[in-house]
Order: C-alpha cells, then structure tokens, then sequence
C-alpha cells in the first residue's frame, strides 16, 4: 500500500490522477478512475456549460467517490464552465493551459479543492500563494499543450519552492514512473497516456492501437510558434502543421484555423491521419489496452515492489 499526504487530502485509495485529456476525459473514464480508487477527471475541454453539467451528472450516477473536472483556461466557455464546476461543488478542480487566479476565490468559496497543473517554478508558487492545495507539475515528456522542462527537473525544483503536495505528470505510465516521481519528493502522479488505452476510454480502438504501437520516437512538437507547443503522434497532420509552421508566409490565425478540431477529428472520429493524435512520450510504455481498475493496480504494485528494493542499494 503506498499512501501519501494525497490520499488522505483527497479521499482516494491510490494517489494518482487521470489527467483531463479534451475530447477524451469524460464521465466514463472519470468514474472508472475513480471506482478504481485514483481520482478520475472530467475534461470540460472546449465545451460549453451544458455539456460539463450532463458530464458531472453522469459520472455522479456512476461512482460515489471523489472525482475532478479539468478546465483548460484557453477555451472561451470558461466563465461559464467555472461557474458551473463552483455551483455543482464538484470535490476537485485541475487546471491547464493557463493561469487560474481569477476563478481562485470562487472555488474556494464553494469549498473546492484546486489542484492546477504547472510547467515552471514561478507559476506553482503563484499558485500555492492563490490557494492550490496542490499542484501537479508537468514535463515536456507529457501530450497536449506542454512547457518546456522535463519531468526529472521541474519536480524536484517545485517540490523545494511550495509547501503544498506535488504530483508529477509527463513521461508516467508503469510503476517504475510511481516509484521515481515520489524519489523527486512528489506526493502522487497524473497520468493521461496511460488512460488512453483504458478499456473505459471511449476513444476509438484506432487511437489506442496507435497509443500501444507507439516506439520512443514517435511523438513530435508542434505549435511553438503560436506560444503553445503541442506533443501528438508523428502523422501526416503533425508532419503538414510542422511544414505550415516553418512558412512565413502562413500567418499564425491561419496555423491556429488549421488546428481548429484536429483533436477532435482523431479522438471522436478516430482519423488518424488528418486529426492530431495527442499523446505524450509514454506512448512507447503503454503495452495493452487494460481495465482502468487493472492499470492502476499494476503501476502501485509495482511501485511498492521497487521501493521495497530500493534497500537493497544502500549499506
Ligand atoms: O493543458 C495541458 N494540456 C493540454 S490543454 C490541451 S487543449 C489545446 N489544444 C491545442 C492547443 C492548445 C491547447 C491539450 N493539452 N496541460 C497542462 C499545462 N498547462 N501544460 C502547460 C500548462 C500551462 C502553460 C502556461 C499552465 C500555465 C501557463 O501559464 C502561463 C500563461 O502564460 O498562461
């Protein structure tokens, strides 16, 4: 049994978070997290408040233990959808892709635990002084919109600058990861890539076969040049956004309409092609497509075997 400040702060089994990954974090894969005793997370993504109220709704009917919703900061719904997460008292907030300050209060207010999730030093501090009760900090090992430390670096530096738990995020996906996020002083970890080939993850089996066929090279950066690199699967997508991103000729409104629903294209409509098929580097650790309940107990044990061992270095 491993258990961290995480587990009693949070009322979960396993001190691990299913990161809210947009169009493919919903209720289903949010209430298997959570019955499987980590934290599952809802990605209220680019949606507008209704859908969020039906998604929190429908992982309440499936499960009666803690869960999260993930508000990514750069869609237009968010005053709408912070609104909804503080009236619904959901039990804990991530957030990405920006910085949370102004909805802070708020959430507080409704007695919400606020975890956002952080690339840099000066934002977890930030963060910690607005109220987080906890940060997850992730490296550049991680899919989706990223910063630019890796996980080895930034956690050991945010665990020495806030006095609040840390969860370590990008790169994670076996109990090894586990094992050495809490050597860097973490308090638990959040994994997304793992999850994408949870037999609860309703992503098309496409997305997951190229999540299980993924080697170490196969994900890529885009998007730098727009302020907001992105890591996906190498594809003809990534291969042709890279190609529009070295032209100075296509401005960036251009670059950003070509990414408009890329996503979406390959976590719905399972286009593995023409969608951006977001994935971290973890890819290349994920072996087979297992129940959430499953994935979970594997990563923990293992986990607790290694640092039982660990002993066995020092004299
Ligand atoms: O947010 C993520 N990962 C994401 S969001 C997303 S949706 C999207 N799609 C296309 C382009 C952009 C976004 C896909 N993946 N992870 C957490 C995260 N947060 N990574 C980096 C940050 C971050 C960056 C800057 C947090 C705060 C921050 O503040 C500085 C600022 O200037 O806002």
């Amino acid at each position: 049994m491993i258990s961290t400040r995480l587990n009693a702060l949070l009322g979960i089994r396993y001190p691990i978070f299913q990161g809210g990954m947009a169009w493919v974090s919903d209720a289903y894969l949010a209430a298997a997290v959570s019955n499987a005793g980590g934290l599952g997370i809802i990605a209220a993504m680019n949606a507008p408040a209704n859908y969020l109220r039906e998604q929190i709704a429908l992982c309440r009917s499936m499960t009666d233990k803690p869960f999260g919703v993930n508000i990514m900061l750069m869609s237009p719904f968010v005053p709408e959808t912070a609104q909804v997460v503080a009236e619904e008292k959901v039990p804990v907030i991530t957030t990405g892709a920006g910085l949370p300050g102004k909805y802070m209060p708020g959430w507080l207010a409704a007695g919400i635990k606020v975890v956002p999730v952080v690339p840099s030093v000066a934002i977890a501090r930030r963060v910690a002084r607005e109220g987080a009760c906890a940060v997850v900090a992730e490296g550049c090992e991680a899919g989706g919109h990223i910063g630019e430390l890796t996980t080895l670096t930034l956690v050991p530096q945010i665990v020495d600058a806030v006095n609040i738990p840390v969860l370590a995020a990008g790169g994670i996906a076996d109990g090894r990861g586990v094992a050495a996020a809490l050597m860097l002083g973490a308090q638990g970890v959040q994994c997304g890539t793992r999850f994408l080939a949870a037999n609860e993850c309703t992503i098309p089996d496409c997305y997951k076969d190229r999540v299980v066929a993924a080697r170490d090279i196969d994900t890529v950066v885009t998007g730098r040049r727009l302020g907001h690199p992105v890591r996906a699967l190498k594809n003809s997508y990534m291969h042709e956004f890279a190609r529009r991103e070295a032209n100075a000729a296509i401005s960036n409104e251009e670059l950003e309409q070509f990414g408009t629903g890329a996503l979406w294209r390959a976590a719905r409509q399972g286009d593995m092609e023409t969608g951006c098929v977001m994935a971290g580097q973890a890819a290349a650790l994920v072996k087979e497509k297992l129940p959430a309940r499953d994935i979970i107990e594997a990563m923990f044990t293992q986990a607790e075997q290694l640092l039982r061992g660990a002993g066995q270095w020092v004299s």
